[in-house]
């Protein structure tokens, strides 16, 4: 059978991040964060779905590293809850807390699984929150002392890190469009939100440097395919706009050291930054961001079309506007389309070549159950994951450094707006009994790891082939 290998170095991984599968909510001396609170807000999260218990992996992490290992990952990339460390956001760090990662690390360095650990998957402390959260500059220097405590605990084992997940949906989500916590809708203050998250990273990389020596870190974007619905001008001018607040905007600063020129054009044409400009960026602000970083991560799930009378700048907003038939969409509605990986990864590589790249997740929702003899019959999430395989085999065929790849996610879990209702794990999870049942993507995927290909064609409804 025909199949694409992959380099012997490359990197087999799965990703999850605290929030959503965590649970704990109020354990070990825990403190509160945005979504703990947004979620608990009436019409927020679909059917008042919150993070309380979650996937209870604070207790059942031995349990969820060993299912890791018997399905053969190399890494696993997970969150730290901020919270959970600095329950005040800043200032007394909470032991146990700490030591929940630390155990954690251990546990997988035990199973030869390389931790990659995520600074910040969106879980900001309530308490800073309540002094103006990212729009306030303070708060980035909060998140410096944070990367400080754990960096400093966990910095001798951990060797991969990643400050921010996807810092768009941190700050136009979360402040502009208001779908995410803290359901903000105010623009100006999204884009002081932005910038106050690069600059975190920027003091990030600096600590981490200093505290994890011999480490590669990196920061991951949501990297969207977009396209232009039409040639006309009104719609190109749509897609330039989207692709530049979507992906430009968090990609400049930290390989131009700017943001792009035509974006800060049309927020100051809509009012949303004064006329003299980016009245939040300080002398310096530029440099710390553009810090030399070791690798990018590229989150990608689907392609957004760009059309002038529609600009849709929310991630629940369906990614297409053209009518397709279901099986090329997943549960979230969005399309599916594999080519818009290798797209992505190729322009990534070529306007901004960065040294490695990695891709941190990428996934579908799919809501296949355990059939009465236990399986999980999921055939349509090994499509989409083969074919992204390949997609991205083919972006390393044409020069993109490409060195591993982490699938979205490792366990059904709160996706966010839509609670418990959109399943992306490649594990199914029975929310009342906490059972996790491993889906025929799961042995698919361990089957991938373990020839380090992918093979072109594959039945992917018979689970005895694995
Ligand atoms: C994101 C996040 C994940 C999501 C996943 C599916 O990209 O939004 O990193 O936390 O669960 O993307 O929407």
């Amino acid at each position: 059978m025909e199949s694409k290998q992959f380099d012997r170095q490359f990197i087999w991984g799965c990703a999850t991040s605290a929030f959503q599968i965590e649970g704990g909510a109020s354990a070990d001396g825990r403190g509160e964060s945005i979504w703990d609170r947004f979620s608990k807000k009436p019409g927020n999260v679909a059917e008042g779905h919150d993070g309380d218990v979650a996937c209870d992996h604070y207790n059942r992490y031995r349990g969820d590293v060993d299912l890791m290992k018997e399905l053969g990952m190399k890494a696993y990339r997970f969150s730290i809850s901020w919270p959970r460390i600095l329950p005040d956001g800043r200032g007394a760090v909470n032991e146990k807390g700490l030591s929940f990662y630390d155990e954690l690390v251990d546990a997988l360095l035990e199973r030869e699984i390389t931790p990659w650990v995520t600074l910040y998957h969106w879980d900001l402390p309530q308490i800073l929150e309540d002094e103006g959260g990212w729009p306030n500059r303070k708060t980035a220097y909060a998140f410096a002392e944070y990367t400080e405590a754990v960096s400093r605990r966990l910095g001798d084992r951990v060797k991969h890190w990643i400050t921010h997940n996807e810092p768009w949906c941190a700050s136009i989500l979360g402040y502009q469009t208001g779908e995410h916590a803290p359901g903000i809708k105010d623009w100006p203050k999204a884009l002081a939100a932005s910038h106050h998250l690069m600059l975190s990273h920027g003091l990030s990389v600096g600590i981490l440097r200093r505290n994890s020596p011999d480490s590669l870190i990196g920061i991951t974007n949501a990297l969207m395919h977009v396209q232009p619905a039409s040639g006309s001008y009104e719609d190109r001018e749509a897609y330039r706009h989207l692709d530049g607040t979507v992906n430009r905007w968090f990609m400049d600063p930290l390989y131009r050291r700017c943001y792009p020129a035509d974006i800060v054009a049309d927020h100051r044409e809509s009012g949303y930054i004064s006329r003299e400009g980016l009245s939040f960026v300080y002398p310096g602000d530029m440099d710390l961001i553009a810090a030399p970083i070791d690798f990018l991560g590229v989150n990608y799930y689907s392609r957004q079309i760009a059309r002038s009378t529609a600009i849709p700048e929310s991630k629940n907003a369906p990614r297409d506007i053209f009518a397709l038939p279901p099986d090329q969409r997943t549960d979230m509605g969005w399309e599916v389309y594999p080519d818009g990986l290798t797209r992505v990864l190729e322009r990534v590589h070529r306007e901004y070549r960065p040294g490695q790249i990695y891709v941190t997740e990428n996934g579908a929702a799919y809501g296949e159950k355990p059939g009465a003899d236990g399986r999980v019959p999921d055939s349509r999430r090994c499509v989409y994951l083969r074919d992204h395989l390949l997609a991205a085999h083919s972006a390393t065929e044409s020069g993109v450094p490409l060195l591993g790849y982490f699938v979205w996610s490792l366990l059904d879990n709160f996706e966010w707006a839509f609670g418990y209702t959109k399943r992306f794990g490649i594990v199914w999870v029975d929310f009342e009994t906490q059972q996790r049942t491993i889906k025929d993507s799961a042995y698919w995927y361990r089957e991938v790891i373990r020839n380090n290909a992918v093979s072109l064609n594959g039945a992917f409804n018979n689970p005895n082939r694995y």
